[in-house]
C-alpha cells in the first residue's frame, strides 16, 4: 500500500488506533499497550495496511520462498503436549524411528536436486543424545555437502544436551562441527508460564527456550521463533510472547523469522478448544509484523494454514511462505492441516505469490536470493 493511501486511511480513523498508526508510520516502537490495542481493534483493513507498510519498509514487494525438505527422525517423544497430534511413546504401535542409515537414504533422494535446505526435527527421543544426532548430521552433510542444515528445536536440544551431560554451548559446538547451521523455531508455544503449564507442562520452560536461542545466536547459529496461538491464550499472552522475543532480538539479532502457528484441533486432547477464524489469523499476522520491529521476516507457513490463507497473509505483513517442501512433514497433517500432503512446485509457488501482487524471490536459508534457473 502506498504511504499516501495509508495516511488517507488514518485520516479517516479516530482515537488510540489512529495514534498508534501514526507511530508506526513514524517508525516508532510500539508499547505493550499499543500492541494490545491493535489486537483489540476490529479495523482489519487498517491493520493490514499498517502491516503492509512495515513489510514494504523491510522487504519491499518481495516475497521469499525456498526449496527445502523435511526429515523427521522419530515420532517418539517423552513429552505429552496437550495440543500435539503427532507424538507417540516408546512401545506404542504407531511409533516409529528412522535409523541414521534411513535418514541418510532420505537425504540421498535429494542428491541431484536443487534443494537448498533440509529441516530436521521430530519428537524428543528418550535414548538419543547429542553425539547420536551429531552422527546423523555428519551422515546428511556427507551426502548433501552444500545444503543448509536447519535442525532441532530448543526442546530437542535441551534434552539431547542434558542426556550427554554437556552445556548448551558445548552441545552447539558438537552439532556445529557436524554440520548444524541454524535452528528452527519449534517449542516456543506460548511463553506465559500459567498457560504453558496448562498446555505443555513438562516441556522446556520459556526462559530456558529463550536462553538456548540466545546461546545459539552468540555462537553464530541463527534461528527462527514461533508462537502457537488460537487456543486458550489471551491477547495479553500473545503480546507478552512477542515482547519477550523482541527483547532477546534487541540483544542478539539472531532471529531470522517469526512464524505464527495456528492451533489445529484434530486428533489431540485439546480438540474441544476449536480453532480461531481466518480473520483472527490475518489479524495475528498483521500485529506480529507491526509489533516485531526488529525481526526481519514473518513466515506464513503454508503447509499448516493452506495455500489460500498463506496467500492472504501476504497482504497482512508476511513476506515468506517457507518452502516447496516435500510430503515428509506430518506434524500438521495429523493435527488437521488443510493440505494433507504439502508439496508445491516452484512454478505453483511463484504463481501463488504473483497472484497476490508480489514478486517471488527464491531465497537460501539466510534470505539471500538464489539465482533461479530458467529453461
Ligand atoms: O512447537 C504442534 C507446533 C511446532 C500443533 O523454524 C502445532 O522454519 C498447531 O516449529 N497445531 C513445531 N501447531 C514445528 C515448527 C516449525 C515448523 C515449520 C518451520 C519452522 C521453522 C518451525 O509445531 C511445535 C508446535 O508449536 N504444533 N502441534 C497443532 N496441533
Ligand atoms: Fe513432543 Fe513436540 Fe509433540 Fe510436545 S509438540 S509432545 S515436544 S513432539
Amino acid at each position: 500500500m502506498k504511504s499516501t493511501s495509508l495516511k488517507y486511511l488514518l485520516s479517516q480513523t479516530n482515537g488510540a488506533i489512529a495514534d498508534i498508526g501514526r507511530k508506526v508510520i513514524a517508525g516508532q516502537r510500539l508499547s505493550a499497550d499499543d500492541g494490545l490495542a491493535l489486537y483489540r481493534s476490529r479495523d482489519l483493513g487498517l491493520l493490514g495496511a499498517l502491516a503492509c507498510h512495515v513489510k514494504q519498509q523491510k522487504s519491499g514487494n518481495e516475497i521469499y520462498f525456498n526449496k527445502n525438505f523435511h526429515i523427521e527422525p522419530a515420532n517418539i517423544c517423552i513429552y505429552h503436549c496437550r495440543f500435539c497430534s503427532y507424538a507417540c511413546h516408546t512401545g506404542d504401535s504407531d511409533s516409529w524411528e528412522k535409523t541414521i542409515d534411513e535418514v541418510a537414504n532420505t537425504a540421498k533422494r535429494y542428491e541431484q536436486s536443487d534443494i537448498t535446505e533440509v529441516h530436521i526435527a521430530g519428537g524428543v527421543h528418550p535414548d538419543r543424545d547429542v553425539h547420536y544426532y551429531a552422527a546423523m548430521l555428519r551422515a546428511v552433510r556427507t551426502i548433501l555437502p552444500k545444503v543448509h542444515i536447519k535442525a532441532f528445536s530448543a526442546v530437542e536440544l535441551e534434552y539431547m544436551f542434558e542426556k550427554a551431560s554437556v552445556t548448551d554451548r558445548e552441545g552447539f559446538q558438537i552439532l556445529k562441527q557436524a554440520g548444524l547451521q541454524s535452528i528452527p523455531g519449534g517449542g516456543g508455544e506460548i511463553f506465559n508460564e500459567r498457560i504453558r503449564q496448562k498446555i505443555c507442562p513438562e516441556k522446556t520452560g520459556s526462559q530456558r527456550w529463550l536462553d538456548i536461542h540466545r546461546t545459539a545466536h552468540r555462537i553464530g547459529i541463527l534461528s527462527n521463533a514461533t508462537m502457537l496461538y488460537g487456543h486458550i491464550e489471551s491477547y495479553e499472552d500473545r503480546i507478552d510472547h512477542l515482547m519477550r522475543l523482541r527483547v532477546l532480538q534487541d540483544d542478539t539479532r539472531g532471529f531470522n523469522a517469526f512464524i505464527p502457528l495456528k492451533f489445529r484441533m484434530a486428533n489431540n486432547p485439546m480438540s474441544h478448544v476449536g480453532e480461531v477464524t481466518a480473520i483472527e489469523d490475518l489479524k495475528n499476522y498483521a500485529v506480529s509484523r507491526i509489533f516485531l520491529d526488529n525481526i526481519p521476516h514473518i513466515k506464513a507457513y503454508w503447509p499448516m494454514i493452506g495455500r489460500d490463507m498463506a496467500q492472504m497473509a501476504l497482504s497482512f505483513g508476511a513476506d515468506d511462505v517457507d518452502g516447496t517442501i516435500d510430503d515428509t512433514t506430518k506434524i500438521y497433517a495429523m493435527a488437521g492441516a488443510d493440505d494433507q500432503n504439502p508439496a508445491m512446485t516452484t512454478a505453483e509457488m511463484m504463481e501463488m505469490i504473483r497472484e497476490a501482487g508480489c514478486q517471488p524471490v527464491e531465497r537460501d536459508s539466510l534470505y539471500r536470493p538464489v539465482k533461479l534457473q530458467t529453461c
